[in-house]
């Protein structure tokens, strides 16, 4: 064997080695080289040897076309897992339509760095002048060997291990692997592992409770016979309720109406990979979602036991209204397995006042309000579902729709935007609960406002950013602020300005409506009436590293792509060390996972 043929192939291969470096260096903090030769390397390094040895005629065109593909495939991972902190996973790439309406997000993210990892299509070139052709040896066949044996023992291993958390998977076991397994497991029906059922009983153990049946439960039938609204804000975070900036209320509207409310002002998103239609989803069936799949993209299209079904049973009439496209999020499929009567999106809208991606929450409110005539004269009681939109990342209000005088130092930054469009949101909550005042509708309904997420996170955020918050906030902005959402039901002479500071989900919000409206229901749900029950332990994954929980007491953060794991006195949000029932809580909420996914199974594709 001539050992100079190979020269040329071992650049290659160092080149690649560097690029698959970089990107676990970036994505994972790795530091251990080792780990990266055995464990990462292989798997893409057998994929180039393999390339060269079937395509002998175009060895060059091979090269560059895989190089080009690594490199657009580690600057995309990158990319997401700055925005989302989680890795992508192939299956995310069934999200790549919804990829339009957040690009401007996308753009504030790349960091011209991000590019060098094109850079070796510059050394490629340089070497590609030095060897007009690769010369045929035999090295490649024994490189396809080697990798080969490396990579079927580390993925042998891989595929024995449990995929709690994908990034961590990744970290600990390969990116490339993390893939392989995650399609292995899909087809062999194991990523969603059967669990047994649990009880409504048993499930209400794992929170901490005790188990009431629900007509014996406290506020059961308050609001029976009533209209539901149901309201879902864009990017609401709850640390804005009650909050000032300057003498300026964030919420003024909001937090006046909280003395006529039952304010929950402890309830966590529990969003995964699909966001705004994850919250959607959550609400509306009281179950929870994969997670690292937006559920709206795994629907079967059969019909999903829902709120709308449970109302449509008591004579309820229902309809959405979100103004956006209805493919987006794929709500063509969604609504209608939720069984809405009525579906309205951005083609029924006026064309006027567009923010974003469609018309502004004002012209929202004001196509429901004008439907509630027609559906007054045609239902004995209306649920309408009010999805707005408007304070979406990135903020940009145009000047007519800002209320707020930012203090100099927040205006043009991403924490006074968002506070400007939050405020703008508020005006309009409020517009719409006066009109239904006007109305006389208020005293005759329940009217649930809650945020579907954060909206203050991840890259966009500047130190400037981060300065501004600290000073906003009084202290550092933390995991609780972060994810807490405010939930906040209401109408004429149900409340009297109660702040209930328990735990509680979005889960929670369908089990406490129904309660609320003295419906018994049939289906399992995950979350319950927050009225009655004290404790709670919720999920979380997407937006934490699965395996991580919120339990009354405790916020357990599992191990990640780049961090350990680590464990919050949820109240003060200190850190604290583990201990045997943080060890309880972990194993409960497994369980409580993986009953959720049970429980999705009849909806979601093979
Ligand atoms: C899209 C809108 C925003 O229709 O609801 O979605 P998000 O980006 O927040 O998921
Ligand atoms: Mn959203």
């Amino acid at each position: 064997m001539n050992s100079a043929k190979a020269v040329p192939y071992l650049l290659l291969f160092l080149f690649l080695f560097i690029k698959v470096s970089a990107f676990r260096m970036l994505i994972f903090d790795t530091k251990s080289i080792g780990h990266i030769a055995f464990v990462e390397f292989p798997v893409w390094a057998l994929l180039l040897a393999i390339g060269l040895l079937i395509f002998k005629k175009h060895r060059w065109l091979t090269v560059w076309i895989y190089s080009f593909l690594v490199s657009g495939i580690f600057f995309a991972v990158t990319l997401y897992s700055r925005y989302y902190t989680t890795i992508p996973s192939y299956y995310d790439l069934q999200q790549t339509t919804q990829s339009s309406t957040v690009g401007t997000t996308i753009l504030l993210l790349i960091n011209p760095l991000d590019f060098l990892f094109f850079s070796d299509l510059i050394l490629l070139a340089i070497i590609g002048r030095r060897w007009r052709r690769l010369p045929r040896t035999n090295a490649l066949k024994y490189a396809v060997i080697g990798f080969l044996v490396i990579s079927a023992i580390t993925t042998a291993y891989a595929i024995k291990q449990p995929i709690i958390d994908i990034s961590y998977f990744a970290k600990e076991n390969g990116y490339a692997q993390s893939q392989l397994v995650q399609m292995y497991q899909q087809t062999t029906e194991k990523a969603h592992a059967s669990s047994t059922e649990l009880s409504p009983k048993k499930l209400e153990e794992l929170k901490g409770n005790e188990f009431i049946p629900v007509h014996s439960h406290e506020n059961f039938g308050l609001a029976e016979g009533r209209h539901l609204f149901v309201v879902q804000v864009e990017s609401m975070q709850n640390f804005v309720v009650g909050k000032s900036l300057d003498g300026q209320e964030i919420t003024p509207n909001i937090n006046a109406l909280l003395d006529e409310s039952a304010y929950f002002s402890n309830v966590f998103q529990q969003i995964g990979a699909g966001t705004t239609s994850d919250a959607e989803w959550i609400a509306n069936t009281g179950l929870y979602t994969e997670g690292m799949v937006p559920i709206v993209n795994q629907l079967n299209g059969d019909k999903v036991p829902s709120l709308a079904y449970a109302l449509k049973d008591k004579g309820y009439g229902s309809a959405t209204y979100h103004a956006d496209d209805i493919e987006f999020w794929n709500r063509d499929v969604l609504y209608p397995a939720l069984g809405f009567d009525e579906v309205f999106s951005i083609e029924d809208m006026p064309d006027i006042k567009q923010v974003g991606f469609g018309p502004a929450d004002e012209v929202l409110f004001d196509f429901a309000l004008d439907e509630l005539p027609r559906q007054l004269k045609t239902y004995d009681r209306i649920y309408s579902n009010i999805v707005m939109m408007t304070s979406h990342t990135p903020f940009l209000m145009p000047e007519k729709m800002q209320y707020l005088n930012l203090p100099k130092e927040y205006e043009d930054t991403h924490v006074g935007n968002y506070l400007q469009a939050v405020r703008y949101a508020d005006e309009q909550v409020g517009v719409f609960i006066q009109e239904l005042k006007d109305q006389g509708l208020f005293d005759e309904s329940l009217i649930v406002i809650f945020g579907d997420h954060s909206g203050i996170h991840g890259s966009p955020l500047s130190l400037e950013d981060e300065v501004l918050l600290n000073d906003f906030l009084g202290h550092p902005y933390s995991l609780k602020e972060r994810y807490t959402v405010p939930l906040v039901m209401t109408g004429g002479g149900l409340f009297e300005g109660t702040e209930m500071k328990r735990l509680g989900g979005q889960v929670d919000i369908m089990p406490t409506v129904l309660a609320l409206l003295g419906i018994e229901y049939d289906h399992p749900l995950m979350g319950h009436n927050l009225f009655q029950y004290e404790k709670n332990l919720l999920g979380m994954r997407y937006y934490m590293p699965g395996g991580s929980f919120i339990q009354s007491e405790q916020l357990y953060k599992a191990p990640g792509a780049k961090l350990p794991d680590m464990l919050y006195d949820l109240k003060t949000m200190e850190k604290r060390g583990k201990n045997s029932e943080t060890k309880k809580h972990i194993r409960d909420v497994q369980v409580i996972l993986e009953y959720g996914d049970s429980l999705l199974k009849p909806y979601i594709q093979d």
